[in-house]
């Protein structure tokens, strides 16, 4: 096979910026999978360049001229920066292909645009794109495996690809692992609601960790686990053979009902410095968060208490919220998560608003049916802004329930307490630049932004209640802005998509064979 020469972008930064927060912690955000992808080409005996985007590099000059093949990653909020770059790597000739979030979510829009596109990938997989390498235009060719792949290369194998992204971070830098795929739960929004638990070979897990220690003073793992410790004994096993106490730092997202109190000292005893459990609802989800049938108030004061006993342990917490879940109603469940938050000063909550994205949940198919679904544009989606119509709120109650919790949340007040609470410097910091940075000046003025023109823009009424389709001029100026020079690549009608496709391609394939799509996923 001829030796190809192979571009890599993994979009970490949804177009050029200069914010702190990205700046600080951009680099930790890479994903796994290009840096799998690139060591599988290399293997092939390619010659691989991989640039993560933290949206300083120049996306340009950094891949080689000439390059044949270009894999592009993504999330659905970079999926337009993608399909510009797509655009431009093909002008100069190359083939491109996306992976990622976006397009196991959109594959019918990703395939306008590229010439594969790459849902559940495996080494087996690459190398078939790679023989066929080929133009696939208009509609490029939809490629999947069966499942995600059983063994992924380790550190060892992909170091040089991590030591290259850890340049970057300056002060804080973590390399990113996995130990398990998929979820043994099904929460209805989620991407992995379907996917079955897949623990990756504890061994394997030995092996990355003990080469880390070889090579760094006092690595720091995030682990990339949809929700990390479901087999806890296992992974903690395999971390306590080969890692002394408190030689790695480590990160995990994990569902409550996974941390029992033994569970998080034995975790604080083995270096795990910030958890992120998931709470989503004050009245739904009660298995993962152990509350059972308990709602409302009692199920804050519950889970407030299971979050202090972790923060007296853990110096950091985020907790995740949903907005906007169609079992939410009038203002309680925006107040209840200002009690948790005055019964909880250590934790950080991260809010998402209820996201539709395409094809990742079968519950999606329900928004489609039901009309629910608006196309805002993809640059937009990254669960900050809720693209199901609301069920129990009108647009403009939702906002202002979101900006006074917000607000809450991000006041200099709660900001502080949350300062004192955490126990050790880096979080504290942390906490102090994003409750700043990121939400303050981010989300907030967005939010308030989103408000004022739902009264005074008479694009975004007509919009937001389904009555046009057309894009209000102030999202596609945003986008224009945010691209900077990208915008001249980006194809035509690219800013719009068809919401409702999953869905139809759903319908199309039960009329192909007769069989009634109620119901079908
Ligand atoms: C770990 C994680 C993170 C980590 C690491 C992010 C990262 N860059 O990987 C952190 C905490 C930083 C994070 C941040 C965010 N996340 Co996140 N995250 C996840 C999580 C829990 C697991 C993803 C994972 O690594 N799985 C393991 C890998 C191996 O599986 P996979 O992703 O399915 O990948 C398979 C294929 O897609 C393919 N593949 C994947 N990448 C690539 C790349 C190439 C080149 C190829 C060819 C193939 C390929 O191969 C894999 C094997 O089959 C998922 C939820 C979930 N349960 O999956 C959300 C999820 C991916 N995140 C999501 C979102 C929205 C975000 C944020 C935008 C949130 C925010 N507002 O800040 C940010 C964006 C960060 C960024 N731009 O990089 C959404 C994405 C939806 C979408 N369509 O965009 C998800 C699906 C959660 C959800 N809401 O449903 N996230
Ligand atoms: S527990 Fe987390 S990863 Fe698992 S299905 Fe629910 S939201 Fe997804």
């Amino acid at each position: 096979m001829k030796k190809l020469s192979i571009g890599i972008v993994d979009l970490v930064a949804k177009a050029p910026t200069r914010t702190m927060w990205m700046r600080v912690m951009g680099a930790n955000f890479v994903s796994i999978m290009p840096q799998v992808v690139a060591t599988w080409c290399e293997e092939q005996g390619h010659n691989v360049t991989l640039v993560t985007y933290t949206g300083r590099e120049n996306l340009i000059e950094d891949l080689p001229a000439g390059v044949d093949f270009v894999f592009i990653s993504s999330f659905t909020e970079a999926a337009l920066l993608s399909y510009a770059l797509s655009n431009l790597f093909r002008s100069r000739g190359a083939v491109t292909a996306l992976g990622g979030p976006h397009a196991r979510c959109y594959p019918q829009d990703a395939q306008k645009y590229f010439d594969y596109v790459l849902g559940f990938t495996d080494k087996a997989l690459i190398h078939e794109a790679l023989r066929d390498c080929a133009q696939h235009r208009p509609v490029g060719l939809r490629l999947s495996a069966d499942h995600h792949p059983v063994q992924l290369p380790g550190v060892s194998e992909r170091w040089k690809f991590i030591e290259q992204t850890l340049r970057k971070a300056p002060i804080i830098k973590m390399v990113p692992l996995l130990s398990s795929l998929g979820c043994p739960y099904s929460c209805d929004f989620c991407i992995d609601s379907s996917v079955p638990y897949q623990p990756l070979d504890t061994d394997a897990m030995k092996e990355d960790l003990h080469f880390l220690l070889g090579k760094l003073r006092r690595p720091r793992v995030a682990w990339h686990d949809p929700n990390f410790g479901v087999r806890f004994d296992s992974c903690m096993d395999a971390i306590e053979e080969v890692a002394p106490p408190g030689r790695i730092d480590f990160i995990a997202e994990s569902t409550l009902s996974l941390l029992s109190e033994s569970r998080v000292k034995r975790l604080k005893r083995n270096g795990f410095k910030a958890l992120l459990p998931g709470i989503e609802s004050w009245f739904e989800m009660g298995r993962k968060s152990k509350t059972g049938k308990t709602t409302g108030i009692d199920k804050v004061k519950m889970v407030s208490d299971h979050v202090n006993m972790i923060l007296r342990h853990i110096p950091y917490v985020q907790t995740n919220h949903i907005f906007g879940l169609d079992g939410d109603e009038g203002p309680e469940p925006f107040e209840l998560t200002k009690r948790f938050l005055d019964l909880s000063p250590g934790a950080f909550p991260a809010y998402s608003m209820l996201s539709a994205f395409g094809q990742a949940a079968p519950q999606n198919l329900e928004f489609q049916r039901a009309n629910r679904v608006l196309p805002f544009p993809f640059h937009f989606l990254s669960n900050i802004q809720m693209n199901i119509k609301p069920k129990n709120y009108s647009w403009l109650e939702f906002y202002d329930h979101l900006i006074d919790v917000t607000e809450y949340s991000f006041s200099s007040r709660l900001i502080f307490r949350r300062f004192l609470a955490n126990g050790e410097t880096i979080p504290r910091w942390l906490n102090v630049v994003r409750g700043f940075s990121s939400e303050r000046y981010g989300r907030i003025k967005y939010y308030t932004e989103i408000r004022r023109r739902l009264d005074t823009d008479r694009q975004f009424r007509p919009f937001f209640e389904q009555e046009t389709t057309e894009i209000p001029e102030y999202f596609v100026e945003g986008i224009r802005k945010d691209l900077g020079e990208f915008w001249d690549w980006l194809p035509h009608g690219a800013v719009c998509h068809d919401p409702n496709a999953y869905l139809l391609s759903v319908e199309k394939a039960c009329s192909a064979c007769n069989i009634p799509s109620a119901g079908a996923a």
